[in-house]
């Protein structure tokens, strides 16, 4: 593989070509973020919500050498089934030069949709900054603060450092559009307590501010929208699960790359399945928000 190792579908290449709307996807929530065989469902689910609003869905993974842009369903399958790589910028060359399969996290994401010329990404929750001393920053945050690509999510994962994750978002210049909030959401809860930067109630006006901001070559931006209220699992009664989860992670060294997927196992399991439907709406919802505003975006 040379030195441009990425290959765009031909069903993507035809909608950019065409000026159509595109929504790129990660793959470590399909690899690493959920239990079979709700990975490989909600990845078809979120690229059928995305092609029911009008645009092409681009799942992102590295397959045989190369970053791939737009997956058949058989690569979706090996993700959900084959041990991947959870890769982010730090690793996505050693994942290429070995030829492993490798499923991207937001940061890796971005990056291919950035090169792909790729608007609009849709996600569940971003990285952030991990709560205590450990100076664990997900690469999702300078990702976002570099790439000029608008993602949509709920949110940073609840485990996080919330305030530190939307200061540094501020501090970096990262704008973050609430979508149907006034409140940042915390992924599985609607509300954190933290502002965002403006509240937008249509696409079409979220659309405004991101051709705004990408016009600034500035980097990225952030469309934060809350999980659906019917699946929401409010603050109070997610912290005491999340407390025992970090222990249980403390207890058996767990820590780096591998926390988040352990954490989000633990919290499934211990709100019995709670957090795992939270999820599995806010990424269906996300994929369909952020197609509605890829067409907005095509259409002013
Ligand atoms: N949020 C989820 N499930 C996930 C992730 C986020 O609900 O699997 C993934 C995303 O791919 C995100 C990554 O980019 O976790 C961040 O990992 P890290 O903190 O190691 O950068
Ligand atoms: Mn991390």
């Amino acid at each position: 593989m040379g030195a441009h190792p990425l290959l765009i579908h031909p069903d993507v290449q035809a909608a950019l070509e065409a000026s159509r709307p595109v929504v790129a996807l990660e793959s470590t929530v399909i690899a690493h973020g959920l239990p079979a065989p709700h990975n490989l469902n909600t990845a078809r689910r979120m690229e059928q919500a995305v092609r029911e609003e009008g645009a092409t869905p681009a799942t992102v993974a590295v397959v045989g050498g190369a970053v791939r842009v737009g997956l058949d369903d058989e690569v979706l399958e090996r993700l959900a089934h084959e041990p991947a790589a959870k890769v982010s910028l730090h690793t996505l060359a050693i994942t290429l030069a070995r030829e492993h399969l490798g499923a991207t996290t937001v940061a890796a994401t971005a990056w291919a949709a950035a090169r792909a010329g790729i608007r609009l990404f849709a996600t569940g929750g971003i990285g952030g900054v991990h709560p205590g001393e450990t100076w664990d920053v997900s690469a999702d945050l300078p990702a976002l603060a570099t790439l000029p690509v608008a993602v949509v999510c709920s949110g940073p994962k609840a485990i996080l450092d919330l305030e530190r994750t939307r200061q540094w978002l501020e501090t970096w210049g990262v704008p973050v559009v609430g979508y149907r909030t006034d409140e940042l959401p915390a992924f599985f809860s609607r509300a954190s307590g933290l502002p965002v930067d403006v509240r937008v109630e249509t696409p079409e006006e979220a659309a405004a501010i991101v051709r705004a901001h990408l016009a600034l070559e500035q980097g990225g931006i952030l469309v934060a929208v809350p999980v659906p209220e019917a699946d929401e699992v409010p603050a109070e009664r997610l912290s005491a699960w999340l407390d025992e989860a970090e222990r249980l992670a403390a207890d058996r060294g767990v820590a780096g790359p591998a926390l988040t997927p352990f954490l989000l196992g633990a919290l499934a399991h211990l709100s019995e399945g709670a957090t795992l439907r939270a999820n599995l709406a806010l990424l269906v919802n996300n994929a369909r928000v952020a197609a509605q505003i890829a067409g907005a975006l095509n259409h002013a």
